[in-house]
């Protein structure tokens, strides 16, 4: 079946004003396949601008915006934090969810992250969930049971309907800006594993699921990983904020 491709711009804690303004500019003149969206994710001060700017430069609905991250609750007394309904309002459709540096740095549990995915769903936005297993468990042999044990939580909250509103991105956490990525082999082979995980509790779910791949994606590479037939797009980091390049990432998916 033909799933939705994505490729998705994380861009961390980096960017500014005029970068916003480059990489629409630059995105415009990309040329992207009929199945493929491009969703740009910028910190939380950009994301009005983005927005404005884009509506202002008539981007098709093929060019999304995108944050990085969100709170579990309602607007409310939680000083430093962005909800889903504030993200709504400014025509945000997508939020990363999961990522390895809220779980290793700020410690975001499994748990936690899927009360998030509920409440985004609850506010239409499509979260982009990241799993991912370290270096140390790949080596133990232990990748499989650490990405099922970052999505059963999820499934126990939402149910795996839901999961056709849900974008999944593979990230091993040893190739997050590394420069060492999964071979496309390595990869296909675990998100063949993720999409059979989701498959056990529904097969059409399991088809239907974009799942991402993420880790140090640039040029030279994303062809042979977009190619594999369980990677339907990727999540960018450092390549992402290179106009020329992600327009390159954009325009091969
Ligand atoms: C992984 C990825 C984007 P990079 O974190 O989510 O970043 O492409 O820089 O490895």
């Amino acid at each position: 079946m033909t799933r939705q491709a994505i490729v998705a711009a994380n861009w961390k804690m980096n960017g500014s004003l005029s970068l916003v303004k480059e990489m629409i500019s630059g995105l415009k003149q990309v040329e992207l396949a009929s199945n493929v969206k491009v969703v740009v994710c910028p910190s939380f001060p950009y994301l009005a601008a983005y927005s404005n700017e884009s509506t202002k430069q008539n981007l098709s609905n093929k060019f999304c915006l995108g944050a990085q991250n969100m709170s579990e609750q309602q607007n409310g007394a939680y000083t430093g934090e962005v909800s889903s309904e504030m993200l709504s309002e400014l025509s945000v459709n997508y939020v990363i969810l999961g990522h390895s540096e809220r779980r290793s740095l700020y410690q975001e549990t499994s748990n936690l992250i899927a009360l998030k995915v509920a409440k985004a769903l609850e506010d239409n936005l499509t979260p982009i969930l990241c799993i991912g297993e370290s270096e140390q468990e790949r080596t133990a042999e232990k990748t499989e049971a650490v990405l099922a044990s970052q999505i059963q939580p999820v499934i126990d909250e939402i149910g795996i309907e839901k999961f056709t509103e849900v974008v999944i991105a593979y990230e091993p956490v040893w190739a997050i800006g590394t420069g060492k990525t999964a071979s496309p082999e390595m990869a296909q082979e675990t998100h063949a594993f993720i999409r059979q995980y989701l498959a056990n509790e529904s097969d059409i779910v399991a088809q239907k699921v974009p799942l991402l791949y993420g880790g140090s994606v640039n040029e030279g590479n994303c062809e042979q990983l977009f190619a594999q037939t369980d990677i339907d797009g990727g999540l960018i980091g450092g390549a992402s904020l290179k106009v020329e390049e992600f327009s390159v990432i954009c325009s091969t998916a």
